[in-house]
């Protein structure tokens, strides 16, 4: 392992609770994670399917080519300079989030992630849509635009470059960003110094870190990862048995919330105790946050941390509640701009792949 390699680890290891070492995945304990409305670099789940780039900023080169009028090769500078910067707030997070209760219905591929691969963050950096528009990209509403990145992954056995695609309308929709800082300081390499892709409301995977070339084509990215892997199957399909082309392409996340305080299987005494959580939903707004105390039979409503001007943006919500002697089991139900709320059970969305664990969040805890 290089000396680089060592201090990401470090990082990891002082922060977050490690899934595995080898790809580095690591999210942070579910307390600390709601404890602020943005979420601190050192905080932020790294999900990684290769190795970490290292990369030297400076020579770094972006290039941009396909169905484009001249094809552009810019450094980070260059960006900075010739195109306007642009800052949003938006949650990044991975489609297998809340994996390990899809586990608990039945095995599924994957690491066991609790509710906390996502994150919240101030991102910096330039829109995708100045830069198409730069090099005069072709803006057909059926074309992709593909992101590459120099990390070599292995996916169903097959090994390739790093690389997704979006559909042409998301991005050209403006909040697409080739970013350079999160929270305004400079990215860590496990979250894609020297340039990353952020794109609001979509699976993380789309967000590629590293981000060397952009390409825009007829079809999807020629990766594994995109054709193969990040894909929404029927609960009959099994391992073995996929037909990629079947598969549907998971892009925008669903509805989803978590309880992060208190802790599942958590100990606590009679009296006040504070339930706190996030909620997300994508492109839309989280309307209303309903938490229960008694397993589902009656609902009390959750106040909502909210920044109305960003769109992408996480919801926080909280609430005070009064807990007797006994077992109790809490479960949150978030509620969208369309009144649509979540799954009752993981049962209702359980796939091999394990991706998209959207249903009501339920834990259990003690009182003594
Ligand atoms: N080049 C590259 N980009 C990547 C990945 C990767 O492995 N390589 N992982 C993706 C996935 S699946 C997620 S969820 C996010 C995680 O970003 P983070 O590690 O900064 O939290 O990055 C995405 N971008
Ligand atoms: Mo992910």
């Amino acid at each position: 392992m290089t000396e680089n390699a060592t201090s990401e680890l470090e990082r990891a290891q002082a922060n977050l609770l490690v899934h595995s070492t080898s790809p580095l995945n690591a999210e942070p304990p579910m307390d600390r994670l709601v404890s602020s409305f943005i979420t601190p670099q050192k905080d932020l789940y790294i999900r990684t399917h290769g190795e970490v780039q290292h990369i030297d900023g400076a020579s770094h080169r972006l290039t941009v080519s396909g169905q484009v009028e001249h094809a552009l090769e810019l450094s980070v500078q260059d960006l900075r300079d010739r195109f306007p910067r642009r800052t949003l707030t938006a949650s990044l997070q991975c489609a297998g989030n809340r994996r390990a209760d899809l586990q608990e219905v039945k095995k599924t591929e994957g690491d066991p992630w609790q509710a906390a691969a996502l994150g919240n963050a101030s991102w910096t950096g330039v829109s995708l849509r100045d830069v198409l528009e730069a090099a005069g990209a072709a803006t057909d509403a059926s074309l992709q635009v593909a992101f590459y990145s120099p990390d070599e992954i292995e996916v169903e056995g097959e090994t390739a470059r790093f690389g997704v695609s979006i559909p042409m309308p998301k991005a050209r929709g403006g909040e697409v960003l080739l970013a350079f800082e999160m929270n305004g300081e400079t990215l860590q390499p496990e979250h894609g110094y020297p340039l990353r892709v952020i794109v609001p409301g979509y699976a993380g995977v789309r967000s590629a870190k590293w981000v060397s070339e952009v390409r825009v084509q007829d079809g999807p990215a020629e990766s594994p990862i995109q054709t193969k892997d990040y894909k929404l199957f029927p609960p009959h399909v099994r391992k073995g048995e996929a037909d990629w082309d079947a598969g549907l392409t998971i892009d925008a996340l669903p509805l989803n919330s978590a309880i992060c305080e208190p802790a599942r299987g958590a100990r606590l005494k009679e009296g006040p105790v504070t339930l706190k959580g996030w909620a997300t939903a994508s492109e839309r707004a989280i309307r209303r946050v309903d938490v229960s105390i008694d397993g589902g039979r009656s609902w009390l409503q959750a106040k909502l941390q909210q920044q109305p001007d960003q769109p992408h943006a996480w919801t926080l919500w909280r609430l005070d509640a009064e807990l007797k002697k006994g077992e109790h089991e809490l479960v949150v139900r978030a509620f969208d701009g369309a009144m649509q709320t979540q799954p009752d059970t993981p049962d209702d969305t359980w796939n091999y792949p394990g991706y998209l664990a959207a249903h009501r969040h339920r834990i259990h805890v003690a009182v003594e």
